[in-house]
C-alpha cells in the first residue's frame, strides 16, 4: 500500500550451547514471537559464538537441532520471519574480521561478559571469547537492524555494536543502521532459583537453578519448590529479597499481574503457597511449547527445509551489506 510504513527491521540471536531456558523466554524469544506481525523479524541461531567455549562435536550437533526445534516451538512463524543459522552464511564471520580491524582492544577489556566468562573458563580464554561481541556486531549491522530483542546482560554488547557502526559509518558514510537494543521491563534478568545473585544461564552447573523451556510440569513445580527465598515469610518486593524478588519478577512476567497486585495477592500467605504458585503458573506457560516441540523434533525434514530456506534469505540480504561495506574500504570486488 502507498501509505503504508516501511516496516522496522528486528535482528537478534541465540547461542545453542544447551537447553533453552525460561530466563532465554521471558528475556528475549518471548518478544522475538510478539514482534512477528509489527515487523520484518531476523532470527538466527548463533552457533559460531558457541564454541568460544569448547564444545563436545556430538553434543554441539545434537544441540543446534534442538534449539532450532525449540525457539520454533515458542512460536516463530516461519512465513513471517527469517529463523536460520549463523554459520550456514558466510557473510557473518567476514563481516566479524572486518569489523575487528576498527574495534580497540581497551573497548574490548571492558565487556563483563568477558570478564565472567574467563573467570568461569579460565583455562581457556580464546581470542574468540575476547572478539565475540564483534561477532555479535557484525550479525546485527548486516541486516541494517533498527531493534534487537535481548535481555538486560547484553545491553553492554549492543553499545559496542553502535560504537563500532558510528565509527565506521565516521570514516566511511552511512554505511550501518545504529541499532537499539529492545529490553522486555518484565523478565530481562531472571535469576537463578539457587543463587538470585547470579543470572539464570543456559549452562549453569546446578540444575535446580536453572528452569529449561521443556522441563515437564513436576520438575518445574520441584524446582521452585527449592527456590532460595529467605526468612521473613512475606511476599513483596525489598532489598535484601533476592529471590523473592525473582519469583516475583518470574510471576509477574508470566501472569501480566503488577507487583502490588501480587503482593496483595499474597498477603498473609507463606512462601509455600507462593512458590507453589509461580510453579504453575510457568508449568502452563511452557506446556504448549513443550507438545509443539515434540511434535517439531520428530520432522527434521520439516526443519531441514526451514533453515535451508532462511540460510539463503539471510545470505542475499546480508551480501548487500557485505558488499558495500568491501567497497567502501577499498577492495577491489
Ligand atoms: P550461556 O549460559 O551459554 O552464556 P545464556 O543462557 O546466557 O547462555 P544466551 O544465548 O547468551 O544465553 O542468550 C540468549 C538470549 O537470552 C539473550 O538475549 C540474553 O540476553 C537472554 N538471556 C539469557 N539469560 C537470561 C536471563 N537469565 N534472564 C533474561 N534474559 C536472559
Ligand atoms: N551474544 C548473545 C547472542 C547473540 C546475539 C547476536 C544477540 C549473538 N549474536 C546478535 C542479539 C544480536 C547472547 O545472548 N549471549
Amino acid at each position: 500500500m502507498e501509505n503504508e510504513k516501511k516496516k522496522e527491521i528486528v535482528f537478534s540471536a541465540i547461542q545453542p550451547s544447551g537447553t533453552i531456558t525460561l530466563g532465554n523466554y521471558l528475556g528475549a524469544v518471548r518478544n522475538w514471537v510478539s514482534m512477528q506481525d509489527e515487523y520484518n523479524c531476523i532470527y538466527a541461531l548463533a552457533d559460531l559464538h558457541t564454541i568460544t567455549v569448547r564444545q563436545e562435536p556430538a553434543a554441539m550437533r545434537k544441540n543446534i537441532l534442538d534449539a532450532y526445534a525449540s525457539i520454533m516451538a515458542c512460536g516463530i512463524d516461519v512465513e513471517k520471519s527469517i529463523f536460520f543459522i549463523q554459520s550456514h552464511v558466510h557473510t557473518h564471520a567476514e563481516l566479524a574480521w572486518v569489523l575487528s580491524c576498527y574495534t580497540q582492544f581497551g573497548e574490548l577489556s571492558r565487556m563483563t561478559q568477558f570478564k565472567d566468562k574467563s573467570a568461569k573458563h579460565a583455562d581457556n580464554i580464546n581470542a574468540g571469547l575476547f572478539t565475540y561481541p564483534v561477532l555479535m556486531a557484525a550479525d546485527i549491522l548486516l541486516y541494517q537492524a533498527d531493534k534487537v530483542p535481548v535481555g538486560a546482560d547484553q545491553k553492554q554488547h549492543i553499545e559496542i555494536t553502535r560504537d563500532i557502526a558510528e565509527r565506521f559509518n565516521g570514516i566511511y558514510g552511512n554505511v550501518f543502521k545504529i541499532p537499539d537494543g529492545f529490553i522486555p521491563k518484565n523478565g530481562a534478568r531472571v535469576m537463578s532459583l539457587q543463587d538470585p545473585s547470579k543470572k539464570m544461564s543456559k549452562s549453569d552447573e546446578n540444575v535446580n537453578g536453572c528452569v529449561h523451556l521443556l522441563d515437564p510440569p513436576e520438575v518445574i513445580m520441584k524446582k521452585f519448590k527449592r527456590a532460595i527465598t529467605d526468612s521473613e515469610a512475606s511476599v513483596h518486593y525489598g532489598e535484601g529479597k533476592d529471590g523473592v524478588n525473582n519469583l516475583m519478577a518470574i510471576y509477574s512476567a508470566v501472569t501480566g499481574l503488577s507487583y502490588e497486585q501480587i503482593e496483595h495477592d499474597f498477603d498473609g500467605r507463606g512462601y509455600g503457597d507462593f512458590k507453589t504458585a509461580v510453579g504453575e503458573a510457568v508449568a502452563e506457560t511452557l506446556r504448549p511449547i513443550r507438545e509443539r516441540y515434540e511434535q517439531l523434533v520428530k520432522d527434521k525434514a520439516y526443519l531441514e527445509d526451514c533453515y535451508r530456506k532462511a540460510d539463503e534469505l539471510a545470505l542475499k540480504i546480508s551480501s548487500r551489506t557485505m558488499n558495500k561495506v568491501m567497497k567502501k574500504i577499498g577492495f577491489v570486488l
